[in-house]
C-alpha cells in the first residue's frame, strides 16, 4: 500500500488530499516536522533531507511535495487533478513554480514569525514578508479573476499545493481583502470536503 510520511500539520496534508480525491488507499505515518522520528537514520534513508512529506509506492521512494503530487496525478489520476494537453501542463508548471519560487518563502516566514515566534513576533520580519507578498499577490489576483481554479478551468494538484501555501498567511491573519479573487479561490479549495476529511485524521 502507498505510504505517506508526515502529519496533517505538514505539507503531507496536500498529498493526502490528492490521494483521497483520487480514491486511493494509503497508510499515513504521522510524524511531525523536525521531530526525532523525522531526523532518524531510518527516515533519512527514505528522505535524506529529513523533511516531510515523503511517499513510498512500491519500489518508488519520492520526496518534494510537488513531485509527489505530479506523480500521483499522472500515475493514478486518469484525467482527474491533471490537465488535458501540453499547453495546459506548461501552465500548471508555471503557476506551481510561481507559488514555490515567489510566494512560498514569504508565506512560510510570515507564519513562522507570527505563529511560532519565541517571544514577541518580529514586526520588521512580518513587514518584509508582507512587502514581498504585496509584490507578487497582485499577479495571482489578476490571473484568478473570473476563474474557479488555478489552471485549465478544473481542479488540479496545483490548486491543492497553492492553497496550502496561501493558507499560511491566512492563518497568520494576513488581510486578503484587497485580493477578492484569491480570497474566493482560497476559500473554495480550503473548504473542499476532502480537506476536512484529511484534517479529521490528525493525531494529537
Ligand atoms: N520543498 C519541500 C519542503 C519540505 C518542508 O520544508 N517540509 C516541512 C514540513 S511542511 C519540514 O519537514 N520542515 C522541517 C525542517 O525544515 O527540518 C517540499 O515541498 O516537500
Amino acid at each position: 500500500m502507498i505510504k505517506v510520511y508526515g502529519s496533517v500539520y505538514s505539507r503531507a496534508s496536500m498529498v493526502m488530499c490528492v490521494l483521497e480525491t483520487l480514491g486511493l488507499e494509503y497508510e499515513n505515518i504521522p510524524m511531525l516536522p523536525r521531530s526525532e522520528e523525522a531526523q532518524s537514520d531510518e527516515y533519512r534513508a527514505i528522505n535524506p533531507t529529513g523533511k516531510l512529506p515523503s511517499l513510498v509506492d512500491g519500489d518508488l521512494v519520492l520526496w518534494e511535495s510537488q513531485a509527489i503530487l505530479f506523480y500521483l496525478a499522472r500515475k493514478y489520476g486518469n484525467n482527474a487533478l491533471w490537465v488535458d494537453n501540453l499547453e495546459q501542463e506548461a501552465d500548471l508548471y508555471r503557476w506551481s513554480l510561481f507559488i514555490s519560487n515567489q510566494i512560498e518563502v514569504p508565506a512560510l516566514d510570515m507564519l513562522l514569525a507570527i505563529k511560532y515566534a519565541e517571544g514577541e513576533p518580529d514586526q520588521a520580519v512580518i513587514d518584509r514578508q508582507a512587502q514581498t507578498l504585496a509584490r507578487f499577490l497582485p499577479v495571482l489576483e489578476n490571473h484568478l479573476q473570473g476563474k474557479e481554479f488555478l489552471v485549465a478551468d478544473k481542479l488540479t494538484v496545483a490548486d491543492f499545493h497553492a492553497a496550502a501555501v496561501l493558507s499560511w498567511p491566512k492563518v497568520s491573519g494576513f488581510d486578503f481583502q484587497t485580493y477578492p479573487a484569491i480570497k474566493g479561490w482560497l476559500s473554495r479549495i480550503l473548504t473542499l470536503p476532502v480537506q476536512k476529511k484529511v484534517r479529521s485524521q490528525a493525531v494529537a
